[in-house]
C-alpha cells in the first residue's frame, strides 16, 4: 500500500482578528469629498452656494474638503473652475498584530528581541505548499528554495498551507500584518515545495525524504530546523531511517501530531527522530482535534492562529465602510453590488432581487440560507455569527452566487447600513491576507521557530541538547508530567535558553578495572571503564596525566616495570575523576 502525507490542518479558518487592517473604499457615506478647483479664489463661496460645508483648505492642491449633499456633487462636478470632485477616502492607522501564539512561546522576550545575533546561522526549512515571497509581511531576503516539477515554484503558494507556516516562523516585525516567531529576518528559510493545487493535495513519502535531504543540503553549515505540518498514517521504512538518520547527525525535525482527534500515530512525528507537536487554543487548553498518542512531545498553539495567506480577503462594503470575510467553502468565487437587505436568519427565501443579502447563523444549514438568498433573486450573501468572533464555514457543495462568513460585530455594523448600496467582493486573486487557521500544522511552526530562535543563540549545542531543554522547561498542563495529549507541555523559548546557558557539570567516568597484559615479552595495563560527560579523558597513573585518549570505554598504559600503580579516569583537562583502582605485580 502506497503511503501519502496529507496536510495536518483542522477545520481551516476560524475568523480573522484583524479589523484594524480594513479600509473603507465605497462611496463617500457621510458625505465627505476633496473638490478640486482651478484656483481657491471663490471656491469656498462656490461650496456654499452648492449647499455644501467646508471642512479643510488645501491651499498648495487647490482643493477644498467639504461634506456635500448628493445634489451639491453634481453640481460642483459641472461648475466650470472644478477640476475634480472626489469621496475623502478613509485612511487607518497601520499596526502589526501579535498572534496570542507569540508571548505565549515566550519568542517576544527582550532575551532574543534585544540580541542582534537571534536567529542568525540558523536555517528553518519548510517542507509544504510553498512560499508567497510577493507577501508584504514575508522576508524576502535570506529565503532560497527548490523548484520541483510536480509542484511548480517554491516562491508561489496555491493553498496558502506553507505560507501561513512560514508567517507563523518568520512574519517580519515591522508596522503591518502580523509578527513571527523569528520576526528580525536574521533566519534562513529554505523552502520545499511538495504540495501543490488549490486544495494541496497530498505528496509522496519518498517526495518527502527528498525534500529532507535538500533541506540538509541547503542548510550548509547553519543549524537546521526542519518544519513538517504534515503526515499521514502509514509509517515508511526509507522515511524513517532517513529522519532518524538525520536527527543522528545533528538536525532537528519537528512535524504535526495530526488533526483526527484519534490516539492515532502520525507519521513523520511517530518516528523516534522527529519531535511531535500538538495543538492547544489561547488559554493553553489542548485542542479537541489533536491526536494524543504516546509519541506527543510538546504543545503549542494551533486553534485560530493568524498568520500570512497569499489570498485577497474578502469583503462586503457598504455606506464607506469595509469588513472582512471568510470565503465559504463552495461559494462563486465573484464580486456582486446590489442594496443591501436585512435576510434575517434566510431560512426561505424573500423578495430580494438584485439584492446583498445579509443573513444570521443558526436554524438552517449554511448551504439553506445561501439557496434561499439565491432563490429570491439575491446576487450573494454575508453569514455573520450568532456568537462572539468570526468562523469558518462550508456549502457542502457549490453555489452560483457569492457567499462569504462575518463576525457578529461585522455583522451588527453591516446591519446599521441596509438599504445602501453594498458591493459583496468574494474574488479570489494573490493578495496580502491574513487569516486564522486551526491544527497542528499550526502549532508545530511555533516549535521549529522557538528552537532555531534558542539554537541561534546557544550555537554550541546538539539537536539532542535543544530538544531536552525545550522538554525540559516546558509548561507542564494535563496530568502532572508527560502525558498524551500535552506531551511535556507548552514550548517556552526563554526558559529553553536559560537552561542551556548554564553549564552543565562534568561527571566523572566509573574506572571498573584494571588488570595487566603481556605483550612480545612486555607487561602492560589494561583499563575499563564507563560513563564520563566528555568526549575525551585524561588516563592518571599514580596521579600524574599519562595519556588523553577518546571516551570510548578502554585503552592500555605501558609498557611498565613490574611494581604497584594507582590508577584513575578523569573528564579531560578537569580534576572529575573516576576513584583510584590499583594494579601490582
Ligand atoms: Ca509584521
Ligand atoms: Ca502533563
Amino acid at each position: 500500500m502506497t503511503s501519502s502525507r496529507h496536510l495536518a490542518r483542522g477545520c481551516a479558518i476560524a475568523g480573522v482578528a484583524l479589523a484594524a487592517m480594513a479600509s473603507g473604499t465605497a462611496g463617500a457615506a457621510d458625505g465627505r469629498y476633496i473638490v478640486k478647483f482651478r484656483d481657491l479664489q471663490g471656491a469656498a463661496a462656490a461650496v456654499q452656494a452648492a449647499g455644501g460645508r467646508v471642512a479643510l483648505e488645501l491651499g498648495p492642491q487647490r482643493a477644498l474638503a467639504a461634506h456635500l449633499p448628493a445634489a451639491a456633487v453634481e453640481a460642483l462636478r459641472r461648475h466650470p473652475r472644478v477640476e475634480y470632485v472626489e469621496v475623502d477616502a478613509r485612511r487607518y492607522p497601520l499596526a502589526q498584530s501579535v498572534p496570542y501564539g507569540i508571548p505565549m512561546v515566550q519568542a517576544d522576550d527582550p532575551v532574543f528581541t534585544g540580541n542582534a545575533a537571534s536567529g542568525s546561522n540558523t536555517t528553518v526549512c519548510i517542507i509544504d505548499s510553498g512560499y508567497q515571497r510577493a507577501h508584504e509581511d514575508l522576508p524576502d531576503t535570506n529565503v532560497t528554495g527548490t523548484n520541483d516539477s510536480v509542484s511548480g515554484n517554491w516562491a508561489e503558494d496555491s493553498c496558502g498551507h506553507g505560507s501561513h507556516v512560514a508567517g507563523t516562523i518568520a512574519a517580519s516585525n515591522n508596522n503591518l500584518g502580523v509578527l513571527g516567531v523569528v520576526g528580525n529576518g536574521k533566519l534562513h528559510l529554505h523552502i520545499e515545495k511538495v504540495f501543490n493545487g488549490a486544495d494541496c493535495g497530498w505528496a509522496y513519502s519518498s517526495s518527502l525524504v527528498t525534500a529532507l535531504n535538500r533541506c540538509v543540503a541547503a542548510a550548509g553549515s547553519n543549524r537546521l530546523v526542519i518544519n513538517m505540518s504534515l503526515g499521514g498514517s502509514t509509517a515508511s521504512r526509507t522515511e524513517r531511517s532517513a529522519f532518524d538518520n538525520a536527527y543522528a547527525n545533528g538536525v532537528l525535525p519537528i512535524a504535526a501530531a495530526g488533526n483526527d482527534g484519534s490516539t492515532r500515530t502520525s507519521y513523520p512525528a511517530g518516528y523516534a527522530g522527529v519531535v511531535s507537536v500538538a495543538a492547544v487554543d489561547a488559554a493553553g487548553v489542548v485542542a479537541s482535534f489533536s491526536q494524543q498518542n504516546s509519541d506527543v512531545e510538546l504543545a503549542a498553539p494551533g486553534v485560530g492562529v493568524v498568520s500570512t495567506t497569499p489570498f485577497k480577503a474578502s469583503t462586503l462594503s457598504a455606506g464607506g465602510e469595509s469588513w472582512i470575510g471568510v470565503d465559504m467553502d463552495g461559494s462563486a468565487r465573484t464580486s456582486v453590488t446590489g442594496t443591501l437587505v436585512d435576510g434575517g436568519e434566510c431560512t426561505a427565501a424573500g423578495a430580494w432581487a438584485g439584492r446583498v443579502v445579509l443573513c444570521r447563523r443558526g436554524t438552517v444549514s449554511f448551504a439553506e440560507k445561501v439557496a434561499s438568498v439565491a432563490a429570491g433573486g439575491g446576487v450573494g450573501a454575508a453569514i455573520y455569527n450568532n456568537v462572539a468572533g468570526g468562523f469558518a464555514g462550508t456549502l457542502n457543495g457549490s453555489s452560483a452566487i457569492p457567499a462569504i462568513s462575518m463576525s457578529d460585530t461585522d455583522g451588527a455594523a453591516a446591519l446599521a447600513r441596509v438599504g445602501s448600496v453594498a458591493t459583496l467582493d468574494n474574488t479570489a486573486g494573490t493578495g496580502n491576507g491574513y487569516e486564522a487557521y486551526d491544527g497542528t500544522s499550526m502549532a508545530t511552526p511555533h516549535v521549529a521557530g522557538v528552537a532555531a530562535l534558542v539554537w541561534s543563540l546557544n550555537p554550541a549545542r546538539s539537536a539532542a541538547d535543544i530538544r531536552e531543554a525545550l522538554q525540559l522547561t516546558a509548561i507542564d498542563k494535563g496530568t502532572a508530567g508527560r502525558d498524551n495529549a500535552y506531551g511535556y507541555g507548552i514550548v517556552q523559548a526563554r526558559a529553553a535558553h536559560e537552561r542551556l546557558q548554564t553549564p552543565v557539570a562534568d561527571t566523572a567516568p566509573v574506572l571498573g578495572s584494571v588488570s595487566a597484559v603481556r605483550k612480545k615479552g612486555k607487561t602492560y595495563a589494561r583499563l575499563g571503564w564507563s560513563g564520563g560527560s566528555s568526549a575525551q579523558v585524561d588516563v592518571r597513573r599514580n596521579g600524574v596525566v599519562v595519556q588523553t585518549t577518546a571516551n570510548d570505554g578502554s585503552t592500555e598504559d605501558g609498557p611498565l616495570n613490574s611494581g604497584s600503580y594507582g590508577y584513575q579516569v578523569c573528564v579531560a583537562g578537569s580534576a572529575t575523576c573516576s576513584g583510584t583502582v590499583f594494579l601490582s605485580f
